[in-house]
């Protein structure tokens, strides 16, 4: 992670890469969706749901790893889904923002050290143009400290950001920043998304929902994702990873 993606980031709360994925990429990723959608018991099981088959490239996909181990350190993956929204759909409404000590939406910056607790990457799959519907972003709730005004807290709030981008594209955001779906309004395409969520080792926010076949499918080094939450390993590799002490 660059430090100027670290300011966006920490100023902002959240940070868009384009052209992560490549196009075979986002080929093989819109398949499976289709797939899913359309005839899903041409898939086997631990295919039709994410991040099952193709979507599992996204679980450890370098350019992730990389900003995660920056924004948390060592993670458990939560969730993934997809969104296929055409006209008309709607995201979940506004959510998020203020400070908070839950240590699941603790986001904290100390001496240059970022700390994002629940973090979530989505990969648009499609264009997305200001004004289709993206993700609406208020910048900066993340580390806001006074009660938001309920004429904010909805999606018309002009404090609400979006983005353009172009398919391939990653938007990497704390969830402890105000934040929402958005009605989509472009005739031309879907807002065809994947949203993956990850959290610190040692914490877990949702109920878990990726299912043991799914799981149990996925090559070791992302199975390790959906371990159990614990953090000290008795001296094992990863041990204190993220832990500073004072000598
Ligand atoms: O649907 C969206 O664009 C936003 C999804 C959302 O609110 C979330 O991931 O927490």
């Amino acid at each position: 992670m660059t430090e100027e993606q670290k300011f966006v980031f920490d100023l902002k709360g959240y940070l868009l890469i384009p052209e992560v994925l490549k196009p075979g990429e986002i080929d093989a990723l819109k398949e499976q969706i289709e797939t899913i959608r359309t005839n899903p018991e041409s898939l086997p099981p631990y295919e039709r749901r994410f991040p099952g088959g193709t979507a599992a490239m996204l679980i450890d996909h370098p350019v992730v790893m990389d900003i995660l181990d920056e924004l948390i350190g060592e993670v458990r993956m939560e969730s993934s889904w997809f969104t296929y929204r055409t006209v008309g759909d709607k995201g979940p409404e506004p959510h998020g923002g203020g400070r908070n000590i839950n240590p699941n939406f603790n986001y904290q910056c100390q001496n240059g050290k970022i700390y994002s607790a629940l973090t979530r990457v989505v990969f648009e799959l499609n264009e997305v143009e200001v004004g289709d519907g993206g993700t609406l972003f208020m910048s900066g709730s993340h580390k806001s400290n006074l009660p938001m005004p309920a004429n904010h807290r909805r999606i018309d709030s002009p404090l609400l950001e979006t983005y353009s981008c172009p398919p391939g594209s990653m938007i990497v955001f704390t969830e402890n920043l105000c934040h929402s779906g958005d009605v989509w309004k472009n005739p031309d395409r879907p807002r065809i998304a994947v949203f993956n969520c990850y959290n610190y080792v040692g914490c877990q926010f949702h109920r878990p929902s990726v299912s043991q076949e799914v799981i149990d499918h996925l090559p070791p080094e992302k199975k390790a994702f959906f371990r159990d939450i614990w953090v000290w390993n008795q001296g094992g590799p990863n041990s204190g990873k993220n832990i500073h002490y004072d000598d």
